[in-house]
């Protein structure tokens, strides 16, 4: 059994419920158990011009199933609400991100974690914050509150926006 963190987010249409439905289906999948959700936030898009704000939120779930199959599950998910891959950091119906596995350091052709980019992101590391802040990122060797404390004062706008 792993602790798997896993990054949730929506900028298009009812992007709550988007989220919502996500974590309900996250929680029927077998050998997976929803054990904490963080609260949603209302965040500014990061590295992309003119998107919708994003709601974004996180939640761990204790697993059964290898990485690379639970990351399977995620992209059926994602493609049984509709998600549609046109290009890379497009906006959204949902998006599943594998932050972390455990402790463990992946690197596949499909599957990187630590997610490379999960420590330079207010969208990330607050809602992580919120359900794991000693948890201590693998190769890094802080623990969230310190990277989240490591993260510039200005830009990436993150507010609270209600309870998962
Ligand atoms: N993949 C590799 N590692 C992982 C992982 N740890 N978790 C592969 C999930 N997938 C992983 O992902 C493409 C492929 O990445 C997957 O098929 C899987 O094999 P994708 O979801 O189709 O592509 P993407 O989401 O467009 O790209 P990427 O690199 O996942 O982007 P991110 O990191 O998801 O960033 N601003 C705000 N405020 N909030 C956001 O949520 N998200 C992005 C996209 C940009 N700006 C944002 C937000
Ligand atoms: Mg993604």
């Amino acid at each position: 059994m792993e602790s798997a963190y896993i990054g949730i987010g929506s900028n298009i249409g009812r992007k709550t419920d988007h989220c919502q439905r996500a974590i309900f289906l996250m929680g029927r999948l077998e050998g997976c158990s929803v054990r904490a959700k963080s609260p949603f936030y209302r965040t500014e898009p990061v590295g992309v011009e003119g998107q919708d704000p994003y709601v974004n939120g996180v939640v761990i779930v204790d697993t059964d199933l290898s990485a690379g199959m639970l990351l399977k599950r995620l992209l059926e998910i994602e493609a049984d609400m509709g998600r549609v891959r046109r290009k890379k950091w497009d906006a959204r119906v949902i998006d599943l991100d594998i932050l972390l596995f455990g402790s463990r350091i992946i690197k596949t052709p499909d599957l990187i974690v630590p997610h490379p980019l999960m420590h330079l992101r207010r969208f990330v590391l607050t809602p992580l914050l919120q359900v794991a802040p000693d948890l201590v990122h693998p190769v890094l060797r802080r623990s969230i509150r310190e990277l989240a404390g490591l993260l510039p004062e200005d830009g990436q706008a993150v507010e609270t926006y209600g309870r998962s």
